[in-house]
């Protein structure tokens, strides 16, 4: 049985998770009707086929090569089996989609890892405006709901503002904050968010970070040294760094992503603003630019709206949605 029927199978017994569904609406109607239509408009497999199948695959911003890898073994599988159908196409392309993701290895944990006695460290990276102050609160309210102690770091402090607003999150969460003065050094922030986390056992310490800077190079130089900064106060603790992508914001996020993750070490991506997306392909081209694992994506504004990120769930709400219901 192919991906397609299994997924329909799997969430027609079980309901896929709702807010998936609602979430990744827009990203449906440009994908999976188009794939349908597709099928509906072309009798056989010809080059008419695949060309259209390109357009949309690159339109839904799958990426241009991983697109172009994906027709040319469609391509050669119906060189293999001349009578499949456009049908039977796309539902191997699903197939094939699976696989690309799943084939780049790795653990599939997205969940944080926390070990007894020890703070894991989240360090929230990316570039101004893509939501990481936004996910911050998010993972805090997801980790606090599970019973964690923690502690937020406000690391961004070459924006104006950006304190105010994590403090903002901060109270309504309940959730206890270090902050320094504008445009204090942000390793400062976190050496003092690492030795209050360290003193009073916290499970769990968020550090939030600036996108922005005069330079990319000072970026960098500047999450290096906050990383430092931690490893030295927090030496046996695991520290994850999460790289926030703006989905709305295609190939262009997908790049500045690369440069981010070829110049600081990425544990795990969070996709955010998938909801004001249609192109929900993004999630398969991160994964084959940059290989890190997808661990959360954002539905939406509020703290509630993130998910654990699940290749099936994500399939499934990009390609069958609510029809079972
Ligand atoms: N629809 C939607 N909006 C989101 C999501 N995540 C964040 N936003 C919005 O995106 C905007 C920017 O979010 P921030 O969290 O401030 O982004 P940031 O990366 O911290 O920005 P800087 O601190 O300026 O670098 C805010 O208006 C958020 O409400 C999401 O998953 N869906
Ligand atoms: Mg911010």
């Amino acid at each position: 049985m192919g991906l397609f029927s299994y997924l329909k199978d799997k969430f027609s017994k079980k309901k896929g998770e709702e807010s998936y569904v609602k979430g990744l609406a827009r990203s449906r109607a440009a994908f999976s009707d188009r794939l349908a239509l597709l099928a509906k408009r072309h009798a056989k497999l010809g080059p008419d086929y695949f060309e259209e199948l390109e357009t949309i695959l690159i339109e839904s911003d799958v990426g241009v090569s991983l697109s172009l890898r994906l027709i040319d073994e469609l391509l050669e599988k119906s060189r293999q089996n001349p009578e499949m159908t456009p049908t039977e196409a796309n539902e191997e392309l699903i197939d094939m989609m699976f696989v690309s993701y799943v084939e780049k290895g790795g653990s599939i944990v997205n969940e944080l890892a926390f070990e007894p006695g020890k703070t894991t460290v989240l360090l929230m990276e990316g570039v101004n405006g893509v939501g990481k102050t936004t996910s911050i609160a998010k993972l805090a309210y997801r980790y606090k709901k599970q019973g964690k102690k923690i502690l937020l770091a406000a690391g961004d402090t070459f924006r104006a503002g950006a304190v105010e607003q994590l403090g903002i999150w901060a109270k309504r969460l309940d959730i206890e904050i270090v902050t320094g003065k504008a445009n204090a050094d942000p390793s400062s922030v976190a050496f003092d968010g690492a030795k209050k986390a360290r003193e009073g056992g916290y499970d769990l310490l968020i550090v939030d970070t600036a996108g922005r800077q005069q330079t990319k190079a000072n970026l960098m130089a500047e999450l290096g040294k906050m990383r430092r900064v931690i490893e030295k106060e927090l030496p046996s603790s695991p520290i994850e760094s999460f790289l926030v992508i703006d989905a709305t914001t295609g190939q262009n996020g997908v790049s500045q992503a690369k440069a981010f993750s070829e110049a600081s070490p990425v544990t795990g991506i969070v996709i955010t603003k998938m909801d004001g997306t249609s192109k929900g392909g993004i999630i398969l081209s991160i994964r084959d630019e940059i290989g890190a694992p997808v661990r959360f994506i954002g539905l939406g504004e509020k703290m509630e709206d993130l998910v654990e990120f699940d290749l099936d769930e994500y399939l499934h709400a990009l390609l069958v949605g609510d029809e079972h219901e």
